[in-house]
């Protein structure tokens, strides 16, 4: 049958789950608060919501004390019948969790599409495959690098920090997602300008970067300017998926004259995710919805850095975009934020080699600057590679140990 389930956290004052349950299942199909008395049977079996589980939890006295009042503790899952709402996500958010997101403490944990749904979503042009053949690189982690310090600066001073980036040896190179339209560094002069210096760097050292740039501004202009991109030959597109909406980037994705890698930013995700009682769990916002709507890369904060998530979560993440679906390729996992060369065995154990090791600081903080900060980078995943410690390897790698030196290293 056609139809999503949805899962849901909830913390609720009454004293009966059950009841709870088929009020949800009522109130966001075919009911209200009221009865209704025209209710007819028929509509009732083709529309209404259906309990399919109510999963009692132990209650937990400082969850009762925070809240100021006592709660029952639940899983409930609720089909909702695919002939209520169009097969998008604006619609299908809004049957499984619109009205219901404000009413109490119902956590939205996930959502589970039928085979038939899932078909109206293109997933990741690219995926994991398709970036590493474009890197041609099969065997590691990618590395990713990030502009820093560069909001009122003019395109020579973007174009060194971009050569510098490419001189380390990492894979891509991406625009600060704070970077934005603006007259010094046009979104089409970067384009341009960055091509040639990542060419130049190419017929130097036979080395290859991509550059991800940031595709930003009102959303009605988006299409126009990622097309835009297209024609002067940009690598990537990153997007800043949650300031503009889901839909947003799945409309980006599926448009066929948009033939560039999407990598979505997590900015703004936080003001959606983090509560134990309210929100969406981050696998479902930045692992499943991401993927099913087209990122081929997904950055997220990894469980050691300055912006740290749990890591059970990171690892919900990365598993969401990953694993066997017969329907979409997996996403890059990209674990990100406050990320050094001495955290590289922490996250290759977690994420594995598909994944991208990403920093911007731990690049351009290194004492060789950033050529410094690619070179440690590569040095601590091929020591990780060849099973050595990172304080071993770095006798060959005078990047490695200075960045060793400066930030610390945690082996596995
Ligand atoms: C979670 C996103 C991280 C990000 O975009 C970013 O700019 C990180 O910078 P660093 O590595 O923390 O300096």
């Amino acid at each position: 049958m056609s139809e999503v389930i949805a899962t849901y956290l909830i913390h609720d004052s009454g004293a009966n789950l059950e009841k709870k349950a088929e009020e949800i299942a009522l109130g966001l199909t075919v009911g209200s608060w009221t009865n209704l008395p025209k209710l007819e049977q028929d509509q009732l079996e083709k529309h209404k919501g259906t309990v399919i589980s109510v999963e009692q939890l132990e209650s937990d006295d400082r969850i009762n004390q925070y809240l100021g009042k006592k709660v029952n503790k639940g899983i409930i899952k609720i089909a909702y019948p695919s002939a209520n709402f169009s097969w998008d996500l604006p619609a299908i958010l809004t049957t499984s969790f619109g009205k219901l997101s404000l009413d109490g403490e119902v956590k939205l944990l996930d959502v589970e599409f039928s085979q038939e749904i899932k078909s109206a979503f293109p997933g990741p042009k690219y995926g994991i495959n398709g970036i590493r053949e474009k890197l041609g690189v099969f065997d590691r982690p990618l590395v990713m690098s990030i502009f820093k310090g560069v909001i009122g600066r003019d395109i020579e001073y973007l174009k060194d920090q971009l050569r510098e980036q490419a001189l380390g040896g990492v894979d891509i190179i991406k625009d600060d997602e704070i970077l934005f339209e603006n007259p010094k560094t046009p979104f089409e002069t970067r384009i341009i300008e960055g091509k040639k210096v990542l060419d130049e760097v190419y017929s130097a050292t036979g080395h290859r970067a991509l550059y991800a740039v940031n595709l930003s501004g009102r959303t009605f202009e988006l299409k126009e300017k990622a097309r835009k991109a297209v024609e002067l030959g940009a690598d990537l597109l990153l997007f800043n998926v949650f300031a503009y909406g889901i839909d947003v980037l799945q409309a980006l994705a599926e448009d066929s004259e948009i033939t560039l890698p999407i990598m979505a930013h997590p900015a703004v995700s936080g003001a959606l995710t983090p509560s134990k009682f309210y929100g969406f769990s981050n696998s479902l916002l930045l692992g499943k919805l991401l993927r099913y709507a087209g990122s081929d890369l997904v950055l997220f904060p990894s469980p050691y850095g300055s912006v740290a998530l749990e890591r059970e979560q990171t690892l919900a993440i990365a598993k969401e975009l990953t694993k066997v679906d017969e329907s979409f390729a997996p996403s890059f996992p990209v674990p990100s934020a406050g990320i050094h060369p001495g955290l590289v065995p922490l996250l290759i154990n977690d994420f594995g080699i598909d994944s991208v090791i990403n920093a911007g600081g731990g690049v351009h903080g290194h004492p060789d600057g950033a050529v410094g900060g690619g070179k440690a980078f590569k040095a601590a995943i091929e020591a990780v590679l060849q099973k050595k410690t990172l304080v071993e390897y770095a006798q060959n790698s005078s990047e490695l140990q200075k960045a060793i030196e400066l930030w610390g290293s945690k082996e596995v």
